[in-house]
Parts: structure tokens; sequence; C-alpha cells
């Protein structure tokens, strides 16, 4: 916990019997929601929930990495500047683990303990239940000093748990009389009537998607502000306030550079310059929708 704190991170231990628990959340999930069915595929397809086989595990680990709150993308289409935002975790989305993964095993391989990455185990659900953070109306979740800027990674270990902080899960209290987010929401995905948010109504589950998918004739064609993702429920965030300001900085994709990524060609297929900028940014498998998305952006600033 020293060495995860010393790396400016934050996490909590919980012994892996509550693994069960974690499953028997799922399975009423399943039983009581109403899921669409990209929940459906959620908890039946990329949940994966079974210990790992390799070593004997005794506990699950979850570690929040914060992240700035976003990135200014600007890019220039036939003669115009566009400003498209990024939700900053992006550029850290699969990196992360690994730097994490990195500083812990050396940590522990002087003491003969083992890691695992588990991208597939619930994070919210196993981080909120760990007490390490708090899930907020727009079911995204919060931690203390982070706000809800930041990366959720789980890890199975075979660390021996001597405390278990296991807990109900809980919404922060912030909540009970805030609808800040729901109000914000630019395409009601958050739903006043339940806590789980309609998540085939979010609008990083299109500007997410390929660029085969066109986006749904009742979307508001006002609503686009990143080059894919969402900010809107965590910068009207009240909890999310004394983070906003701390963004990630400023990156300029040139009139040619623009052009070659409105083909929505993949990684490969780009000049070396341009390809370490989009790797850099880990925007790699968003490629063949950025075409889509910065059309959309262009025509709202027309
Ligand atoms: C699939 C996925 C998506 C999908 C679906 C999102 C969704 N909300 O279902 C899409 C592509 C839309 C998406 C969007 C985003 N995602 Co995403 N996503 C995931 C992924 C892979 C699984 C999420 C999931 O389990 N959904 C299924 C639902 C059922 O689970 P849940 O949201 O936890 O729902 C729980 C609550 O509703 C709770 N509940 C139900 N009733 C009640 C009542 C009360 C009172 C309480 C307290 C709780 C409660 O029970 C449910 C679980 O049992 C995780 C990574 C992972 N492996 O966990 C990342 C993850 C959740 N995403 C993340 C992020 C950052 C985002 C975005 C902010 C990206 C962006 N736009 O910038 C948005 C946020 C959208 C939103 N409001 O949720 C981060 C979240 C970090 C954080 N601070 O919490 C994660 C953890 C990735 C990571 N490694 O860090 N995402
Ligand atoms: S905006 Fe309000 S309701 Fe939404 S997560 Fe933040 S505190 Fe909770
Ligand atoms: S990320 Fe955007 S679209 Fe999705 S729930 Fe939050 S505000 Fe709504």
């Amino acid at each position: 916990m020293n060495e995860i704190v010393r790396h400016g991170d934050k996490a909590a231990l919980f012994p892996i019997h509550h693994l069960q628990d974690l499953k028997r959340d799922v399975e009423g999930l399943k039983a009581n929601a109403e899921l669409n069915s990209f929940q459906q595929f959620i908890v039946n397809d990329l949940y994966h929930l079974d210990e790992p086989q390799d070593f004997g595990a005794r506990s699950i680990l979850i570690v929040a990495s914060p992240q700035p709150s976003l990135l200014r993308l600007f890019f220039t289409l036939e003669g115009k500047r566009i400003q498209a935002l990024l939700p900053a975790s992006y550029a850290d989305k699969n990196r992360s683990h690994l730097r994490v993964e990195d500083y812990l095993r050396a940590c522990l391989a002087a003491n003969g303990r083992h890691i695992q990455y588990a991208p597939r185990l619930p994070h919210k659900l196993s981080a909120v239940h760990s007490g390490l953070a708090r899930y907020g109306r727009n079911n995204i979740t919060f931690v203390e000093g982070f706000g809800s800027f930041l990366n959720l990674n789980t890890f199975f270990t075979d660390i021996a748990c001597p405390e278990d902080p296991w807990r109900e899960i809980r919404a922060m209290d912030a909540c009970t009389h805030c609808q800040a987010c729901q109000k914000a929401c630019p395409t009601g995905a958050i739903i006043a009537e339940r806590f789980l948010i309609d998540n085939q109504r979010c609008l990083t589950y299109f500007n997410e998607a390929g660029g085969e998918y066109e986006f749904p004739a009742w979307m508001d064609p006002g609503v686009h502000h990143t080059l894919y993702g969402c900010l809107r429920c965590q910068m009207i965030c009240p909890q999310n306030q004394p983070y906003l300001a701390r963004e990630g900085g400023t990156i300029e994709f040139d009139a040619a550079e623009t052009a070659i990524l409105m083909q929505g060609k993949p990684l490969e297929c780009l000049p070396e310059g341009l390809r370490l900028k989009v790797d850099g940014l880990e925007m790699a498998e968003y490629l063949s929708g950025i075409p889509r998305n910065l059309r959309s952006l262009a025509a709202k600033t027309d």
C-alpha cells in the first residue's frame, strides 16, 4: 500500500472469497433490473468472475490512478480549426495497468508474491464494495482526492488480507439532493426513476463505435464536444470542481494530419510522426470512428 501511495495511486484489498459476493450481485442485477442488450452483454459475456488458475489467489487488489480532467485537441478541417475535448483517462487507458503492474511486480517479487491483471472483473463494483470509491448518480465512481477523473484497475494477488474492508455499495451522500448530472446528460442516459443508467443512450456508446455506425436520428447534433467519450456528467458534478482545472494539455493536429485521420485508416497505415502522436494518446482503437466524430463537431461549429 505504501508503494501504491508513493506512486500517486490509491488502492484497497479484499479477500478473494468476496468473488462469490460479486457473483451474487451480478446475478441479482440480472434477476431484478431490466437490463438492455448491452448491459446483458456486459454481465453475461464481458465479466469474468473466476479465480485465476496459475497461482493461489488470496485477495483482489483494486487500484485507482488519478488522471487530469481532459485534453484539448485541435484539428484543422477544410480550413477551419476545431476543438475536440478528450477525457484524459482515455490517453492512459491501456497503459495505466501496465505502469501499476510494473511497480507492484518489482515490489512483490522480493516477497515471492504474485499479481495478475483482472480486466474482466467489474471494476466499479469492486472499488465501491472495497470502500475505495463511491458511486455517483452518473454511475461513475468517485475516489476521495481524485474526484471521478481516474482509471481503475483490478488484480488478483496472493497477498494475505488481514482486514476485510468489504461493505455494501453506496452512492455519494452528495447525490441525495443533487440531479446536476442527470440534467446535464445530453442524451438522457441518466434516468430519474432508477440508479442504473441506460448505457445504450450514453453518448460514449455511440462515439466510441466504429465508423460503420452513424449517430442515431434522435440524437441532437449539438451534443458533440469530444473526439470520443463524453464529459458532461463529470464536468457538471460539484464533487469534481476541485479537479477540473487539472487539464492534461493541448495537442494540435494540422491540416495534413487531420486530412489523413479523416480517411479513418488503421494505425499501421499512418505516417510515422502521426502514428506516434496517435499512439501517445492511445487513439488507435477509435481511428475508424474519428471521421464521423470530427464531421459532427465541424457541423456543430458551422
Ligand atoms: C462497458 C463499459 C462502458 C460502456 C457502458 C458504461 C456503463 N455505465 O454501463 C460505455 C462505453 C458506455 C462506457 C462509458 C464510460 N466509461 Co466505461 N467501462 C465499461 C466497463 C468495461 C464495464 C462497465 C460495467 O460494468 N457496466 C455494467 C453496469 C451494470 O455496471 P455498473 O455501471 O457498475 O452499474 C452498477 C450500479 O448501477 C449499481 N447499482 C444499481 N442500482 C444501484 C443503486 C444504488 C443506490 C447504488 C449505490 C448502486 C446501484 O449496480 C450496478 C452493478 O451491479 C468498465 C471497466 C470494467 N471492467 O469494469 C469501464 C469503466 C467503468 N469506464 C470508465 C469510464 C471512465 C467511462 C466514461 C466516463 C468514459 C468517458 N465518457 O469519458 C463513460 C461513463 C459513462 C457512464 N455514465 O457510466 C471507467 C470508470 C472510472 C470511474 N471513475 O469510475 C472504467 C472503470 C474503466 C477503467 N478501467 O477505468 N463504459
Ligand atoms: S452531479 Fe450530483 S447527482 Fe450527479 S454524481 Fe455528482 S453529486 Fe451525484
Ligand atoms: S458520459 Fe455523457 S452521455 Fe454518458 S451518462 Fe455521462 S453525460 Fe450522459
